[in-house]
C-alpha cells in the first residue's frame, strides 16, 4: 500500500472503531464524536471543545449524525492546521491565533494544539494519518500552478502515483480524473485544496472499508 492508502486505511479505522459503538454503525453521534475527538485529538487534551456544536458544522445532510465523508471535513481541517504549520513559509495569519470567523474558530482550535505536534512524542492514530495525508498533498501541489492547492495536473500525477498499484486505485482510473476534479472542487476555483482532498480521502477509505468488509464476510 502507498502511504496514501495506508492514510486512507487509517482514517476508516478511526472512524468506525468510533462509529460502531452503537447501533448505527456508519455514523458517529454525539458521544461517538467526542470519545473520537478525546482520543484521536490527543493535542485537545484539555481544551474544551464543544463537541455538540461542532457536530453542527460538519453535519452536511442535517440528521444530526456524522457519516464518513463529512468526517473527510474534519480531517481535513486539522490536515490544513498541519500544513499551515508544516509550511510556515506559505504566509498566513493564524500564527496570532486570532483570524478565523467564531464558527470556524470553534472547529479550528484543535489544530491550534495539534500544530504543535511535532514535538509531542506520541500522535494518535488519526493524527499521525493527516500527517501522511499531508506530505503526500505537499509533495504533489508544489509541481505547478498554486504551491497550496492541486491543479488537474498535479491531481492526475497523485492519483497514478499513489493509487496505481493498491486496492484503492482501481476505483479511480486517469480517465477518470476529470470528473473526479469536478466532484471535489466545491468551491469552483479549477483546483483541489488541502480540504477538498480530504473528503476525496474520506471517500477512499469509505471504499477500504467496504471492500475489505466484504472480503472479511
Ligand atoms: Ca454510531
Ligand atoms: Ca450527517
Ligand atoms: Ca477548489
Amino acid at each position: 500500500m502507498s502511504q496514501l492508502e495506508l492514510a486512507a486505511k487509517a482514517v476508516a479505522e478511526v472512524f468506525y472503531k468510533y462509529a460502531g459503538q452503537d447501533a448505527k454503525k456508519n455514523k458517529l453521534n454525539t458521544t461517538e464524536l467526542k470519545a473520537l475527538m478525546q482520543k484521536e485529538v490527543t493535542s485537545l487534551k484539555g481544551a474544551d471543545a464543544d463537541v455538540t456544536k461542532m457536530l453542527k458544522c460538519l453535519d452536511d445532510n442535517k440528521d444530526g449524525e456524522i457519516d464518513i465523508v463529512e468526517f473527510g471535513t474534519l480531517v481535513g481541517i486539522l490536515a490544513n492546521g498541519y500544513r499551515k504549520w508544516s509550511r510556515p513559509e506559505v504566509p498566513h495569519k493564524d500564527q496570532t491565533r486570532k483570524g478565523p470567523s467564531q464558527t470556524a474558530l470553534l472547529l479550528l482550535t484543535p489544530l491550534y494544539y495539534l500544530c504543535r505536534l511535532k514535538s509531542v512524542a506520541a500522535m494518535s492514530q488519526l493524527e499521525s494519518a493527516v500527517q501522511s495525508l499531508v506530505d503526500v498533498f505537499i509533495k504533489y501541489t508544489e509541481q505547478e500552478g498554486s504551491k497550496n492547492q492541486l491543479s488537474q495536473g498535479e491531481l492526475k500525477r497523485l492519483i497514478a502515483t499513489e493509487l496505481s498499484s493498491g486496492a484503492l486505485g482501481k476505483k479511480v482510473g486517469p480517465e477518470e480524473v476529470g470528473e473526479l476534479m469536478g466532484q471535489l472542487d466545491k468551491n469552483h476555483d479549477g483546483e483541489v485544496n488541502i480540504q477538498e482532498f480530504c473528503r476525496f480521502i474520506s471517500i477512499l477509505a469509505n471504499g477500504y472499508y467496504k471492500s475489505k468488509k466484504k472480503g472479511s464476510a
